[in-house]
C-alpha cells in the first residue's frame, strides 16, 4: 500500500515528538488485508519540521517494526511544494472544478516529481518478486509509471479518491500528459464512478490520442484495466460504538434530551471549499426566513474539521464560515434556541457516531466530492430506518445512493425547499428509502471494496502478461547486427511514416531530418546492401526528400510506382491503370471533409485519402468507421479497396500493395542472405505476409502484428540502422585488411 499519509502522523511539538493516529476507513480496511498478505504501508510521515534526531529515528523504526508502516522522508521544501503546492493548490481545485482557485508554480511541479521519485525509491526498497503495489490518490499519480520503469514486471494498481475532471478542465493543467502517462504505468486504474472513468478515457483520447474501451486502454504495449469501484466504509467502526461503548450511549441519550423539541439537521465536513459549507449555511438561512414556523423547531449541527490550514484559501474559508454562522445565529437565536451548533474541531469518533444516530436529516451537500464517506457513515448508524439522507448530486456517492433526496447545492432556494421536504417526509417513506440505502452500505463495505480491487488487479496483471506474450518479441538488435555483418547480400525495406519519423498533425510537416537522410545514404552505400523506402506517400514527397540519396530505392504509393537508384524514371508496377474512378469517389470523400472540421482529402496519383488527424478524435473515429463501411459496399464490385490507415481512410486499386515491391526487388537482389522489413501499420502487414519466415520483420509500435519482432518507435529504428551501418563497415574493413 502506498498513500501520501500513513495511518500515523508525526508532529514536532516544542522539542518533543507527537504521534497522531488517524484511523480512517482506509486504515481499518487495509489493516486486515495487509496482515493477511504480510504487506507494508508506505507513506509520508507528515513531518515538515526538518528536525532529525535519534528519537525521531527510533519512533519511525518502531512504526516499521510493529505496524509495518514505512515512513518516507521528504525534505521540508519538497514536502511543501508537493503537498501544499502541486497536490493541494493545483490538482485539488482543478479536479474539483474550481479552475479559478487553481495555481501552477513550476517549482511545485518539480517538488511533486521529486516526491513521487522518493516514494518510488521507498517502495522499491520494500519490493519483493511477485508483489502487488496498490497506490492511492492524486498525490502519487506519477508513481505507477516510475515503478513500471524500475520494475517492469511489478503488479501495480491505482485508486483515485477524488473526482477525475472532464477533459476540458483537465487540459488546463500544465504537465497534463505526464500525469496521464504516469497513471498509465499501472495495470489497473480505478475510480469511484463511471463518470470519472469516462472523463479519464476522454482525456487519454484527446491529449494522448489513445482510444480506449469502457474497461481498458492499450498504452505502452500493455493493457491497462479501467474500473469504477466506489469505496465503502467499515460500518462496525460506528455501529460498534453505538452498541458497545457506554460513553457513546450516554452521549446519545444526553443529546436526545437536549434536542428533544427540535429536528436535527447534521452536516460533517472537512473545512474545505469543495464541501459547500457557505452554500449550506445560506440555504439554511433561507429556510428560516421563508418558514418562520421552523424557527425554534430545527437546529443545524455543523461539524467542520480544520484542514490544510497553511494554505491561504482555507483560512479565508474559515473566516467566511465563522462569519456566516455568527451572522445567522445573531439574527435568529432566542434565549432558548440557537439555530446553528458549530463545532469547528475534530471530534472523537464516539461523538460522531452519536451525532449520526441522533440526526433526523444528514445534509451532505458538497459542490464536488470524489465520493463522500459521511453519507455512508450516517446511513450505517440509522438502523432504525427513520433518518433522511439529503445528498448533493455532485458527490460521487450520488451514483449509488439513488434513494437519497438529491439537491443541487448551487441552488440555495431549492435546497432549502428540499430540506423542508426531508423534514416532513412520512415515516413509511423514510423507512423505505433508508432500508435500501442501509442494505447497500453494509453489503458494499470497505472490505468488499478492497477485495474487489485486489482481485481485479490480479486479473489485470495476468492479462498483461498474456498480452505481452502475444506481441512480437522485442528485436534482439545485436543478433540482427551480427546476421547483417555475416550476410553476403542484404535487402532492407523501410516504411517511412511512423517507422523512420513520427506522425505530425499535417502530413507535409513530417519531413525527414538531415541526419536521417545521411543515415539512409550510408546504409544504401554499404557494400552488398540494397535498401528501399517503401511508403504510401506520393512520389512527389518521396522524390523530393530522398531523390538525391545515392543508392537508395524508392517505392511510393504503397509500391504502385518504384524508382531504382540512379534513375530519374519511376516504373509502374502495373500497366493499364486508369484514374477514372476518382471522379466518382472524390465527391464522396469531399462530403466527409466538409462535415468534419479539421479533416481534408489528399489526392495522389493512384489513390485518394481522407485524413482526420486534426479533427475531434471521437467524431473523426466515428466517421472513419462509417466511411470505411460505406465504401466497402460502394467498391464491392470494383478493383478498388478502402483501407483504414493511421487517422486516415484511403481508396486505392487492389494491386497497389507493399507486397508488390518485393517482386521487383528480388529481381535485383535474389534470395538475399539478410532480409529486413520494418513498418508500423496495416499496409506493412501486406509486405510482412510476402516475406519468408526467416526474414527480420519488425513491427514498429505496440500492436499485434504478423512481424516476428517489434521496436517501440522511430528512435529505436534509427538506432538499429546505425548499428547495421556500423556492422557493415566492420565487414568492409575486415575484407580490406
Ligand atoms: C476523500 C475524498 C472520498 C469527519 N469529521 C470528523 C471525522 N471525519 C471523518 C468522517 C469521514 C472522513 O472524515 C471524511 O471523508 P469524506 O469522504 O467525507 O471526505 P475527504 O476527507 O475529502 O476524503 C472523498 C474519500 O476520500 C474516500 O475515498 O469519499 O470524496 O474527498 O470518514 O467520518 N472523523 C472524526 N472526527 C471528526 O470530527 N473522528
Amino acid at each position: 500500500m502506498v498513500s501520501n499519509r500513513l495511518p500515523y502522523t508525526l508532529r514536532r511539538a516544542g522539542d518533543a515528538w507527537k504521534v497522531e493516529k488517524s484511523a480512517g476507513g482506509l486504515a481499518t480496511a487495509m489493516g486486515p488485508i495487509l496482515r493477511k498478505t504480510e504487506g507494508v504501508w508506505v507513506g509520508w510521515s507528515g513531518d515538515q519540521s526538518g528536525v532529525t534526531d535519534a528519537r525521531r529515528a527510533g519512533l519511525l523504526a518502531r512504526w516499521a517494526e510493529r505496524e509495518r508502516y514505512v515512513a518516507v522522508d521528504l525534505p521540508p521544501e519538497t514536502a511543501r511544494g508537493f503537498y501544499e503546492g502541486f497536490s493541494n493548490q493545483t490538482l485539488w481545485p482543478l479536479f474539483h472544478n474550481f479552475p479559478y482557485l487553481f495555481r501552477f508554480d513550476p517549482a511545485d511541479w518539480d517538488a511533486y516529481r521529486e516526491a513521487n521519485r522518493l516514494f518510488c525509491e521507498a517502495v522499491l526498497e520494500q519490493l519483493r518478486p511477485g508483489d502487488m503495489v496498490w497506490v492511492h490518490d492524486y498525490q502519487l499519480m506519477l508513481l505507477p509509471r516510475l515503478l513500471r520503469e524500475a520494475a517492469p514486471e511489478v503488479r501495480v494498481g491505482f485508486f483515485l479518491h477524488i473526482p477525475f475532471p472532464p477533459s476540458a478542465s483537465f487540459r488546463i493543467l500544465p504537465r497534463r500528459e505526464e500525469l496521464l502517462r504516469g497513471l498509465l504505468g499501472a495495470d489497473l486504474i480505478a475510480f469511484h464512478t463511471h463518470r470519472y472513468l469516462q472523463h479519464f478515457r476522454d482525456s487519454v483520447l484527446r491529449l494522448l490520442g489513445t482510444p480506449s474501451h469502457m474497461d481498458k486502454v492499450e498504452a505502452g504495449g500493455r493493457t491497462v484495466r479501467l474500473e469504477a469501484l466506489p469505496i465503502g466504509i467499515a460500518p462496525e467502526e460506528f455501529t460498534g460504538l453505538l452498541d458497545d461503548d457506554e460513553k457513546t450511549g450516554r452521549m446519545l441519550t444526553e443529546m436526545r434530551e437536549r434536542f428533544r423539541c427540535c429536528k436535527v439537521l447534521l452536516a460533517v465536513d472537512r473545512l474545505d471549499y469543495t464541501k459547500g459549507i457557505p452554500e449550506r449555511l445560506r440555504a439554511f438561512r433561507q429556510l428560516l426566513t421563508v418558514s418562520p414556523e421552523s424557527r425554534g423547531k430545527v437546529v443545524l449541527i455543523q461539524v467542520a474539521v480544520p484542514s490544510r490550514e497553511r494554505i491561504p484559501m482555507y483560512g479565508e474559508l474559515r473566516r467566511e464560515v465563522d462569519g456566516l454562522v455568527g451572522k445567522i445565529n445573531g439574527e435568529f437565536s432566542t434565549p432558548g434556541w440557537t439555530p446553528i451548533v458549530y463545532l469547528r474541531r475534530n471530534l472523537p469518533r464516539a461523538e460522531l457516531a452519536a451525532l449520526y444516530a441522533l440526526a433526523d436529516v444528514a445534509w451532505i451537500s458538497p459542490l464536488r466530492d470524489g465520493l463522500n464517506l459521511v453519507a455512508k457513515e450516517y446511513v450505517a448508524c440509522q438502523r432504525d430506518g427513520a433518518g433522511v439522507l439529503l445528498l448533493s448530486e455532485f458527490a460521487g456517492a450520488a451514483a449509488e445512493m439513488g434513494e437519497a433526496i438529491m439537491v443541487n447545492p448551487y441552488d440555495e432556494g431549492r435546497t432549502a425547499e428540499s430540506v423542508a421536504r426531508a423534514l416532513a417526509l412520512p415515516l413509511s417513506e423514510r423507512r423505505e428509502r433508508m432500508a435500501a440505502l442501509h442494505r447497500r452500505v453494509t453489503h458494499n463495505n470497505v472490505f468488499a471494496w478492497g477485495e474487489r480491487f485486489i482481485g481485479t488487479l490480479r486479473e489485470a496483471a495476468s492479462a498483461r502478461t498474456r498480452h505481452a506474450a502475444a506481441l512480437p518479441a522485442e528485436l534482439p538488435a545485436a543478433d540482427a547486427a551480427r546476421a547483417f555483418r555475416e550476410a553476403e547480400s542484404r535487402l532492407l525495406l523501410l516504411d517511412y511514416d511512423g517507422t523512420l519519423v513520427g506522425y505530425a498533425k499535417r502530413p507535409q510537416d513530417a519531413k525527414p531530418p538531415a541526419e536521417l537522410i545521411r543515415l539512409l545514404a550510408r546504409l544504401a552505400q554499404t557494400p552488398a546492401t540494397t535498401a528501399a523506402i517503401v511508403s504510401g506517400r506520393s512520389r512527389g514527397d518521396i522524390e523530393g526528400w530522398f531523390g538525391d540519396v545515392r543508392g537508395l530505392w524508392l517505392a511510393a504509393e504503397h509500391g504502385a510506382v518504384i524508382r531504382p537508384p540512379g534513375s530519374r524514371e519511376w516504373e509502374y508496377s502495373y500497366t493499364g491503370y486508369s484514374p477514372d474512378w476518382k471522379r466518382d469517389v472524390y465527391p464522396y470523400l469531399e462530403h466527409y471533409a466538409d462535415r468534419t472540421p479539421g479533416s481534408f482529402v489528399e489526392e495522389k496519383e493512384f489513390s485518394l485519402v481522407w485524413h482526420y488527424r486534426m479533427s475531434d478524435p471521437e467524431f473523426g473515429e466515428w466517421l472513419a468507421n462509417e466511411l470505411a463501411h460505406d465504401l466497402e459496399g460502394m467498391l464491392a464490385d470494383t478493383p478498388l479497396r478502402a483501407v483504414r490507415g493511421q487517422k486516415s481512410v484511403e481508396v486505392r486499386p487492389m494491386w497497389a500493395d507493399k507486397g508488390e515491391v518485393m517482386n521487383r526487388l528480388t529481381r535485383e537482389c535474389p534470395a538475399p542472405a539478410f532480409l529486413l522489413a520494418a513498418g508500423d501499420d496495416k499496409t506493412d502487414e501486406d509486405l510482412f505476409a510476402r516475406l519468408p519466415a526467416t526474414a527480420w520483420t519488425i513491427h514498429v509500435g505496440e500492436n499485434q502484428s504478423r512481424a516476428r519482432f517489434r521496436l517501440s518507435g522511430p528512435g529505436q529504428v534509427c538506432l538499429l540502422l546505425e548499428e547495421l551501418v556500423a556492422a557493415g563497415r566492420v565487414e568492409v574493413s575486415r575484407k580490406t585488411a
